[in-house]
């Protein structure tokens, strides 16, 4: 469209799809994701023109979920670019999960024209996009003129990785995309923020009162959360947790902080020491929903927290938290490592060894759930196949998402180094899996093996096509058990109709890829799976593993069936 050809006769002059540009790059951002249309597609090509890599996606749900898991590996934020209206609306779920999730992440978009949308008179993909994301996004700013394009993005920036990071929406209307302005104006309002994490340092009397409850435990637990994981404290969190013998469990982002074989790791005896543990040091893990909320059943009632996070207003969300210690974890490690010369920490040998104990039964029932070889195959048997060849790729990022293939996987395969655990997060959500992988895999330049329920691939598959676009190292091995949870279906509708939760067993995903000219398998037995994985991660080829899974041995809601709520009618 000739709207979009955009001239520059004069060499003084530049526009405002140029300074976003500049502004990116001057800030760092190596590569933006998205689906390109009106008003952004010269922005994108621009873009490429200038070194930033543009991975083009189908949707741009999942575009948006890879540039989230590229802030959380990054502590950069990753850029998502969209159209207007639909294609932002597009991009809203994965910016309301990086904000849930305190992933960092700038969801980029074009708009109409404000006067249009102001007087709602009907613009072409017309939305009042800004105020519409305000509730879902940390941040949501509007550029309307050239001259503050500079300001607008380290705005963004900032708001994005600032404290507990999040999303950030940033609208650029189309009036200012194809605005021109002096290329050396433009020039001098170029800036990166000095210190855009602002480095928040703990006061030494909350580390000092911290560590005073952490020297009266008997019983002592650390929780490690993915704000740990994000932290990047790798170092300090293990020698504090190896210089005092806490035990201590992960939750499911932050497994491979510390290798998930570590003697301390209580993850094996995880009801025991949630019931027994009397201080409970919470290291950037939030006592939500995946916690029980640290009431009920599962918990001592009269353990005492101690808390460590960037966001003061986290502390007492749903139980009074003894030593809240606000800061920044790399900066509050530190101070508490430091401490520990001036405080007697260390766990009592007899809670030890408790714990210790706790963890036989219940590695050995999970022994025997490994062995079985029953065929179809149920999900430990195929897990049992993947860990044995996945603990010699330790490096490989895993990826995540079903119920059954969430919860199994979680607690079968090992992770040994951090952050290379992606999974659904504090939301549940499906349909990150593809985005995840493909935000790793452009990330890491590292392999990348995606475990997907059925359901859960289907949400973002035709991202395959993204895959093999951009030939990454992707191994996606779906779990087939021909549903939503399970295969169990009974026909409630009395004319033959599937059930709500079912999906096509015979199905053969990896005909999908094959589409793309990636590498398909269909596999039936333990050894197929672990052949073709080998292969798989051994090729650096875009690859689909169908895996047939026996259609009955999935729960219903997998590991949160207490969650599900049933109407006492149904058959
Ligand atoms: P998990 O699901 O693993 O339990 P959550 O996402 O619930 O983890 O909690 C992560 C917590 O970590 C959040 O409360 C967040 O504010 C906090 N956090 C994130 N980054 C940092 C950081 N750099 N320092 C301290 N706390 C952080
Ligand atoms: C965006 C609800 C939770 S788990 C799940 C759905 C649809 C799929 C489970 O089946 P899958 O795994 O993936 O085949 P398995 O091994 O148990 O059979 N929409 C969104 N997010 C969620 N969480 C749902 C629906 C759900
Ligand atoms: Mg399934």
């Amino acid at each position: 469209m000739a709207t979009n050809q955009v001239l520059t006769p004069d060499p003084n002059l530049t526009d405002g799809m140029h300074v976003v540009v500049d502004a990116l790059k001057r800030n760092g951002i190596h590569t933006i994701y998205g689906v390109v249309g009106i008003p952004v597609t010269d922005l994108a090509r621009h873009a490429q023109e200038e070194g930033i890599r543009y991975i083009g996606f189908r949707h741009e749900q999942s575009a948006g979920y890879a540039a989230s898991i590229t802030g959380f590996l990054t502590k950069k934020p990753g850029i998502l670019l969209t159209v207007s209206a639909p294609g932002f609306l597009n991009g809203l779920t994965a910016l309301a999960n990086a904000t849930t999730n305190g992933f960092p992440m700038i969801q980029i978009s074009g708009s109409s024209d404000r006067s249009i949308i102001d007087l709602q008179q009907g613009d072409y993909e017309g939305l009042d996009q800004m105020n519409i994301a305000k509730p879902f996004a940390k941040a949501s700013y509007r550029i309307n003129r050239p001259e503050d394009i500079a300001t607008g993005v380290a705005r963004a920036i900032r708001a994005a990785i600032t404290g507990r990071p999040g999303g950030v929406y940033l609208d650029l209307t189309t009036a200012l995309l194809a605005s021109t302005i002096d290329k050396n104006v433009a020039d001098s309002t170029l800036f990166a923020p000095i210190d855009p994490a602002s480095p928040t340092i703990p006061s030494p009397a909350s580390v000092d009162r911290a560590l005073k409850l952490l020297s009266t435990a008997k019983k002592p637990l650390i929780i490690l959360g993915k704000g740990a994981a994000y932290a990047q404290a790798d170092d300090t969190i293990k020698a504090f947790i190896e210089k005092t013998g806490i035990p201590y469990i992960p939750m499911s982002m932050a497994k491979g902080l510390l290798p998930d074989d570590h003697v301390q790791c209580a993850a094996a005896a995880r009801g025991f020491v949630l019931e027994n543990a009397d201080v409970v040091m919470l290291l950037g893990a939030r006592l939500n929903w995946l916690l029980s909320h640290g009431k009920g059943k599962h918990w001592n009632p009269n353990a005492q927290f101690i808390q460590l996070d960037i966001d003061g207003m986290e502390f007492d969300s749903n139980k009074p938290i003894a030593a809240p210690v606000a800061g920044d974890i790399v900066a509050s490690m530190d101070a508490m490592l430091a401490g520990l010369s001036s405080h007697n920490i260390k766990a009592a040998d007899d809670w030890v060894k408790d714990v210790n104990a706790a963890k036989v039964p219940n590695d050995q029932k999970m022994q025997i759930k490994l062995s079985n070889t029953k065929l179809p195959m149920d999900y430990f048997c195929a897990l049992n196949a993947m860990e044995k060849v996945l603990e010699n790729h330790k490096d490989v990022y895993i990826v995540n998402e079903g119920a059954n293939t969430l919860d199994d996987a979680r607690n079968v395969i090992n992770m040994y180094q951090p952050r290379h655990r992606l999974d659904c997060g504090t939301w549940g959500v499906m349909g990150v899996g593809m985005g995840f992988a493909i935000g790793a895999a452009i990330t890491s330049g590292k392999s990348v093996v995606a475990i997907e329920g059925d359901s859960a691939f289907g949400f973002d598959g035709m991202e395959v096509e993204t895959i093999c676009r951009f030939k990454l190292p992707i191994t996606i091995v779906l779990f087939n058990n021909g549903g939503i949870y399970n295969d169990a279906h009974v026909d409630l509708s009395g004319h033959g109709d599937p059930s709500p939760t079912t999906l096509m067993a015979n199905a053969h995903y990896d005909k999908v890829i094959e589409a793309f000219g990636g590498v398909p398998y269909y596999v039936t037995t333990p050894e197929e799976l672990s052949k073709a994985l080998e292969a798989g991660i051994a090729s650096k080829k875009p690859t689909l593993i169908n895996v047939v899974i026996d259609g009955m041995c999935g729960t219903e809601s997998g590991h949160i069936g207490n969650l599900n709520p049933k109407t006492i009618s149904t058959k």
